[in-house]
């Protein structure tokens, strides 16, 4: 693409009448280019405007570059700053003309006034000009300074604002056309573009014509491209615009102290970040952040009632039942928001309209009562791509077991309980054999995960294997061992039983794909919820987990409460 000083040169001498919009920050920027302009007025009024002062050099000329800055980052288009009057002399626009460049701004416009200036509508006719001769030099070293061939010096010609004449506005024009000038911008305070017109047709083309007709705005856009104008510039239209929609919402939301009036007529949040390219930012992450670093996700399976516990979950699920205080739900979230996962995605069901969503995404599994936990999961699922913890909801634990799965390198990894009362457990498990017992080794070789067989006892496999615990319902996929598990889950979505499917049979498909998946040993530390003694259980495990003299569930303490 062509630099945007070429562009900007460009437009001067193209045969098209062209257009700059006002931009005054970086958000109207990108906002000028969304709507299709092809270049950037930097307004000196409403950048002036938008900082709370007024345009008469109150704000310093480092001040503007710098925001002109922020414009460049968030807009690829031409800029072409209203430099007023080059902020002092002729050094001081040799120095204004290498800064602009360094900030790949494209040109700028110099009026023919005396610094400080004053806006050209405030009883312009009493402003004093500039000497032309001290105007035309500082023309002339603007352009001895620049290292761009295509940086653009406009002048501005003032003297029909001031009231001098027209034969005053055509001699200063050729003046400074003479020192250098790309274009000349002359303007015109009067409610007719007579005086723009008659200036043209004497002009005669001799560089490019610029006009800004904020004060003949009903002219219609036809008479300029007809007088041989270039390009045409709409000042100030933008910060006029935001300030005419703050007054109102400001306004309405201070009178009626609500936000329902107002929410359906401003830009949503989404809108906001989308302008920002928030979406670029996540995109980046996922690159460049280590995976200790980056948010993790969690999908925390919670669409059943709870079988077994019938007489608690009338109004609500399983997962919403208070254990020491606090939902058995907002235990597992505080548990996440520890290690660093915070994008989770809760899967509800039965009495979903109980679930907590503070700090969760809610998803629905609308057929949860036919489905099983593999359809609760698809819903969950598509829209992530970091690392993901999968979690069942009715799962209480102590915080290194979550912390050793999130630690571990392995593209995916279950935790297994190896202790022998697992093994006695009174309700259906599911169990797990691996490539080795645990041997309760620190530095154990890896052990991998060979398959997960619901059951209620642990079988003998024809070769005398035995099942190396249960897997407590915690399993890990990194960003590519995401990839993996929804493979998986898009092979198992083919089988005709897909609905009836839960956890173990996307473990096992895993496996049967070739990955290898990580067995993280633990001995006891965790308890699931699945009837009333496993309830009651719970409730003491979680009060062991609850620090010396906080009280879970009162808000302020939950946040606090470790596992550990
Ligand atoms: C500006 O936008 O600051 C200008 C144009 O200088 S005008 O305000 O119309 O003079
Ligand atoms: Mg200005």
């Amino acid at each position: 693409m062509r630099t945007r000083s070429e562009r900007l040169r460009q437009m001067l001498l193209s045969d098209q009448l062209e257009f700059l919009m006002e931009a005054h920050n970086g958000l109207s920027a990108r906002i000028v280019r969304e709507a299709g302009f092809k270049g950037i007025w930097g307004s000196g009024l409403s950048i002036s405007a938008q900082f709370g002062v007024r345009d008469n050099n109150e704000a310093s000329w480092t001040q503007v570059v710098d925001m002109l800055e922020f414009m460049a980052d968030a807009s690829d288009l031409p800029i072409l700053l209203d430099g007023d009057t080059g902020y002092g002399n002729f050094n001081n626009m040799r120095r204004l003309v290498r800064k602009l460049e360094q900030r790949g701004i494209a040109g700028v416009c110099i009026e023919d006034k005396q610094f400080p200036k004053t806006n050209s509508f405030l009883n312009g006719e009493r402003q004093p000009l500039a000497e032309m001769a001290e105007f035309a030099g500082k023309i002339a070293a603007g352009k001895d300074t620049q290292n761009d061939p295509d940086f653009c010096i406009v002048a501005r010609v003032e003297a029909l604002i001031a009231g001098w004449g027209m034969d005053e506005a055509l001699r200063r024009a050729e003046a400074y056309r003479r020192a250098g000038a790309d274009a000349i911008l002359i303007h015109s305070k009067r409610s007719v573009p007579d005086e723009i017109v008659a200036f043209a047709r004497e002009w005669a083309g001799r560089a490019p014509l610029v006009i800004v007709p904020t004060k003949y705005y009903s002219t219609p856009t036809d008479v300029f491209r007809k007088a041989g104008i270039s390009m045409v510039i709409w000042a100030n239209h933008l910060v006029r615009a935001a300030t005419a929609a703050m007054q109102s919402v400001a306004r309405e939301i201070h009178t009626n102290e609500t936000l329902v009036n107002v929410e359906d007529r401003v830009a949503s949040v989404n809108e906001i970040f989308r302008l920002q390219d928030a979406d670029e930012y996540s995109a980046a992450e996922r690159l460049y952040l280590s995976a200790s670093e980056a948010s993790r996700s969690a999908v925390v399976l919670a669409a059943t009632r709870g079988r077994g516990l019938d007489a608690m979950t009338t109004d609500r699920p399983k997962v919403m039942l208070p254990i020491a205080g606090k939902p058995l739900l907002r235990w597992l979230i505080d548990g996440f928001k520890k290690e660093n996962v915070n994008d989770i995605t809760v899967v509800g069901g039965y009495r979903v309209d109980a679930i907590d969503t503070a700090g969760i995404k809610l998803v629905v599994n609308e057929h949860y009562a036919e489905t099983g936990e593999l359809a609760s999961l698809a819903c969950a699922i598509d829209g992530l791509e970091a690392e993901t913890v999968i979690s069942y909801g009715d799962l209480l634990f102590r915080s290194y077991v979550l912390r050793a799965l999130v630690e571990s390198k392995a593209d995916s990894a279950v935790v297994v309980d190896s202790s022998p009362s697992a093994e006695n457990d009174r309700t259906v498990r599911d169990f797990a054999y691996c490539s080795r017992a645990d041997d309760r080794g620190l530095f154990g070789t890896p052990v991998l995960l060979k398959r997960v067989v619901s059951a209620k006892h642990p079988q003998n496999s024809e070769s005398g294997e035995t099942a190396g615990g249960r897997w407590i319902g915690l399993l890990k996929v990194s960003r590519d061992g995401l990839v993996k598990l929804k493979a998986a889950l898009a092979g198992l979505r083919k089988r005709p039983d897909f609905d009836a499917l839960d956890m173990p049979a996307l473990m096992n498909a895993l496996v049967a794909d070739g990955a290898q998946v990580e067995v993280l040993y633990v001995h006891g530390h965790w308890r699931g919820v699945n009837d009333l003694e496993d309830f009651r259980q719970a409730v003491d495990f979680a009060h062991a987990q609850t620090p010396f003299g906080s009280t879970p569930g009162d808000g302020s303490a939950s946040s606090k409460v470790p596992h550990d």
